[in-house]
């Protein structure tokens, strides 16, 4: 049986920085509207959150604040992800004690690890907590290009419930959420959601969710009772935000578009640089809602 609780729309968190921390109360507060905008669920410390540029603690402070904000109204989702496997577990147990509702993490980079090495790491994770442990699968950014077979080899992992799929190959999602109709399968590319959901997804999870939930969830809502030209409608109106957002940068310009509709979120840590007041004009004009 699929877990429905891990299903639909999953707005992967942006992090609010204050001068020397995460801003918890700009996060609880976000959180907050996030759940009253009706998203499922949140996907925590994930890239769209920074977590590179976070400390160990940082990342568990953010998650244990999302969780006592909106954890009884909604799924979290922590990602643990890490250049280190002891890193992955210390974070995959907190996440367990804070009370988070299931794991991902993406497959370890940097280095150009061996299958059999990617594998032993997501058993680890799998084996340190009884939380559903979602397989992070972005090759565009980890170079980590598993073929379908490698990918089928990582789901059958005990305790592992989906994945997250953020990649073009329709193909290849359609035949991994058909050989495992029980877990539970996430568009990963806001601009192809409708897509997605055409070849199978859950839900989805994405970074420009945080700035434009309703649209989001439109999209889900329209493709779920089978209005598919009203889905694609949504998501074109979508598309005309994520082609600005791609152009100057996504996690920058989520940031600069809350601000510009009336949310200080704050800019993205170092090496992200806040945004030119070309890019700010340029994005002043895009409809969020
Ligand atoms: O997978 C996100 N990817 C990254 C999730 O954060 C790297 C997406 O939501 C993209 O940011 C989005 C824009 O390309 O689709």
């Amino acid at each position: 049986m699929k877990n429905q609780k891990l299903c639909g729309i999953m707005p992967a968190l942006l992090t609010p920085f204050s001068e020397n921390g995460v801003d918890t109360k700009k996060a609880a507060s976000f959180v907050s509207y996030l759940a009253d905008c009706g998203v499922h669920g949140l996907y925590v410390g994930g890239s769209s959150g920074e977590m590179l540029l976070m400390t160990q603690n940082e990342r568990k402070e953010l998650l244990e604040t999302v969780v006592g904000t909106v954890g009884n109204r909604i799924t979290v989702i922590a990602h643990i992800g890490s250049t280190s496997t002891a890193a992955a577990l210390e974070l995959a147990r907190h996440a367990e004690k804070t009370g988070a509702h299931a794991l991902s993490s993406v497959t370890p980079f940097y280095f150009k690890y061996s299958f059999r090495e990617l594998k032993n790491y997501y058993e680890r994770v799998a084996d340190a907590t009884s939380l559903p442990v979602i397989i992070y699968n972005i090759p565009a950014l980890t170079g980590a290009a598993l073929s379908t077979a490698q990918l089928k080899e990582l789901l059958s992992i005990p305790n592992v419930g989906g994945m997250k799929f953020t990649a073009s190959d329709f193909f290849q999602f359609e035949r991994l959420h058909t050989a495992f109709p029980d877990k539970v399968f996430y568009n990963g590319s806001d601009e192809m959601l409708c897509s997605g959901l055409a070849a199978g997804a859950d839900g989805g999870i994405g970074s420009t969710y945080n700035v434009m939930p309703k649209r989001i969830l439109a999209i889900y809502n329209a493709f779920r009772a089978n209005d598919v030209a009203l889905a694609m409608k949504y998501q074109s109106e979508a598309n005309a935000v994520i082609e600005e957002v791609l152009r100057w940068g996504v996690m920058p310009s989520c940031k600069a578009l809350l601000k510009l509709n009336g949310r200080d979120y704050g800019v993205c840590r170092e090496p992200f640089l806040p945004l030119s007041d070309e890019a700010l004009a340029a994005l002043a004009k895009v409809k969020v809602e």
